[in-house]
């Protein structure tokens, strides 16, 4: 008997939320070493690193990062890291590395590691699922959301459970009892959101009205917008893009027509000029999905609202379940299964010829 499409992909997005609650449990646990280890360090920045969506998890968790903290915070791909190190970082300034890998086997985050342990003499903290994985056992510290780990070559629960960590980890850092107060509800309002909008996602994603998407997000949303954009390429084989708002302006906006959707994760700070986009796009011609806090938009052809009472720097891991879900039901109208896209392994392991360059 043949396994139905995408069986694995949608119980690991569907049953994200006690993943959530159990990482947040697990994380706040280890909240004394974790403090001890980051905190007498005086540091003058951080940067995050990974490959794939742990790259685009390290563009959000920077941003976030760095406004909860005060502490410059940047994300590279760990490959330009041990490429173009001299470009990434600075060898005078006490920097700690947070390295952050599904698997923990990914050659180029190890070979980051390698070369910023090497090179630069600093910490690095691993952030991954699987705790006995190489990652984790080159690193001085790192945290473990071993529940998140998946069956599906695509990342989706793995991805929101270790943003969580990496959000904790910044609350923490910066002393924010009420930030990390505000992550504990994400699980609850997750359930909820997907349950009230669960049929929008999937009339969207089996849509053939739809040829193309475009996903939007600006500050810490960019990282997510990134990642929608994989989640419908690696599932669903679908031209996708991401942009900040004001930069699809600057061209992208040209290739933009009747059978595009344009997905916007609106932030508070700049709601107003993110909406002028979306209006600008829906006046082209494409049509629009806004994600949006109080869902009070007009210029929407379809309209996600997240009521979550929670501060816009902790509430994006909300906009994900339903992006994961946007690409499952794009593959599954396609005839592919989102567990298993062509060409595509769940680890990125270089050669050993290439590797020990
Ligand atoms: C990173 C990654 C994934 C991608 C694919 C291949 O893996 O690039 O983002 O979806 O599965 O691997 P990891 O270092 O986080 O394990």
């Amino acid at each position: 008997m043949t396994k139905s499409k995408g069986i694995q992909t949608r119980t690991e997005i569907l049953e994200q939320f006690a993943v959530w609650e159990s990482t947040l449990i697990d994380t706040l646990k280890q909240e004394p070493g974790l403090k001890e280890f980051l905190q007498p360090k005086d540091l003058a920045e951080v940067v995050f690193t990974g490959c794939g969506s742990t790259y685009y998890l390290s563009l959000t968790a920077a941003s976030i990062f760095q406004v909860l903290t005060g502490i410059r915070s940047s994300a590279y791909p760990a490959s330009e890291i041990f490429l173009f190190p001299d470009s990434c970082l600075t060898k005078d300034r006490p920097a700690l590395l947070v390295a952050i890998s599904r698997s923990g086997e990914t050659t180029e985050t190890l070979q980051a590691v390698r070369s910023f342990k090497k090179d630069y003499r600093g910490d690095v903290l691993a952030i991954s699922c699987y705790e006995d994985s190489s990652l984790v056992s080159e690193c001085s510290s790192s945290l473990v959301a071993k529940e998140a780990k998946e069956a599906s070559v695509v990342q989706t629960r793995s991805f929101t459970s270790m943003l969580l960590i990496a959000q904790l980890c910044a609350g923490i850092v910066a002393e924010r009892a009420d930030y990390c107060e505000q992550l504990q509800a994400l699980p609850s309002h997750g359930a909820r959101v997907i349950e009230a909008h669960h049929s929008l996602v999937e009339q969207l994603g089996q849509s053939q009205g739809i040829e193309e998407f475009v996903f939007l997000g600006s500050g810490p949303n960019y990282g997510l917008a990134c990642e929608a954009q994989l989640k419908v390429t690696e599932m669903a084989l679908c031209h996708a893009e991401a942009f900040q708002f004001m930069e699809f302006r600057h061209g992208p906006k040209s290739a933009v027509h009747g059978k595009t959707l344009v997905v916007a994760l609106l932030s508070d700070s700049a709601k107003d000029y993110e909406m002028a986009v979306v209006k600008e796009a829906r006046a082209i011609g494409a049509k629009t999905l806004v994600f949006s806090e109080k869902g009070e938009e007009q210029d929407a052809d379809y309209l996600i609202r997240l009521n979550s009472n929670v501060s816009e720097l902790c509430r994006g891991l909300l906009y994900m379940p339903a992006v994961q879900l946007l690409g499952y039901y794009r593959a599954l109208s396609q005839g592919l299964d989102p567990d298993r896209p062509p060409h595509l392994n769940a680890v990125v392991r270089l050669p050993a010829e290439e590797a020990s360059k």
